[in-house]
């Protein structure tokens, strides 16, 4: 049987901590960050997902969000999202550490859910700090404003801005504390997630990555499983 001795430690452990990437999200059709298919126009995510490229263009930036909220709007929920909500319901203790900002954990059920960068759908005022959901795809004016006049950006975290300290710090407290702890389509190289498989680690537990490719965290983890979330997932838990 594949992978019976990971299924064998889900079975038995009863704190498990799981963070997730664009991986977990590719097939339900929303295109990852890095590698094929990561690219949108001419850009990579590091010249879009900035400040100063919102304070340069914020147009274009609304755009490339504008674009993806729309794909993730008519998408659905993944046999790999759905897998984690039945983990989540046989376990004492479960935490599910996510960096996507598309809300498909959210839909497909997930409670115990960690966002470490924020979330596509939320707007925050540039000028008075208001937040509001915005669920409206495509957006009826791009760049969007605030009723006080302000402009909005996106309420996600970019590069060089600070993770919301306390969800962070239960990510942390997650990881510490996890008998296992699985990083999924992630490709582990933006911290301070990518550093949480190693928080794990050091703490003592059995770390297990899920990926279609090999990762800075490959040849430490102590099972890689090679292959696509949405698949691999459902076989761990049947
Ligand atoms: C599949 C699959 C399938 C495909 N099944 N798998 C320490 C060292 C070095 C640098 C730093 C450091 N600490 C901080 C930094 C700076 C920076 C950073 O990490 N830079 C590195 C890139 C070098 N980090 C930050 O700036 C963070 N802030 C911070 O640390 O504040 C304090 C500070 C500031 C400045 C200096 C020092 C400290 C903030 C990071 C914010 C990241 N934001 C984004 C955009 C969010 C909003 C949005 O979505 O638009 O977050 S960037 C983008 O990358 C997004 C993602 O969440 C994130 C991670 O990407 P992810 O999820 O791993 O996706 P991919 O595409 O990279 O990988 C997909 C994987 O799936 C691949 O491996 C595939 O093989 C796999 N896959 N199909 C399974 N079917
Ligand atoms: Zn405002």
């Amino acid at each position: 049987m594949p992978h019976t001795k990971v299924r064998d430690l889900l079975a038995s452990a009863s704190r498990i901590a799981v963070l997730t990437g664009a991986g977990i999200s590719a097939e339900s059709g929303i295109p990852t960050f890095r590698g094929a298919g990561g690219l949108w126009r001419k850009f990579l995510a590091e010249d879009l997902a900035t400040p100063e490229a919102f304070a340069r263009d914020p147009k274009l930036v609304w755009e490339w969000y504008d674009w993806r909220r729309g794909l993730i709007a008519a998408a659905q929920p993944n046999a790999g999202h759905r897998a984690l909500v039945e983990l989540e319901n046989l376990r004492k203790e479960f935490a599910l550490i996510t960096q996507n900002v598309d809300g498909l954990h959210d839909r497909a059920g997930s409670r115990n859910l960690l966002k470490l960068h924020g979330d596509i759908w939320i707007q925050r005022c540039t000028t008075c700090g208001a937040q509001r959901n915005e669920a409206r795809t495509p957006l009826e004016e791009v760049p969007p404003r605030c009723p006080c006049g302000g402009l909005e950006r996106p309420g996600v975290v970019w590069f060089g801005e600070s993770l919301p300290e306390e969800i962070l710090a239960r990510a942390q407290r997650a990881a510490t504390q996890a008998e296992v702890f699985l990083v999924i389509g992630t490709s582990a190289v933006v911290y301070p997630g990518a550093g949480l498989a190693g928080v794990a680690k050091s703490a003592g537990a059995t770390v297990i990555e899920i990926n279609v490719e090999e990762t800075p965290v490959t040849n430490w983890v102590d099972y890689s499983l090679r292959g696509p979330a949405a698949e691999i997932l459902p076989q761990l838990l049947s």
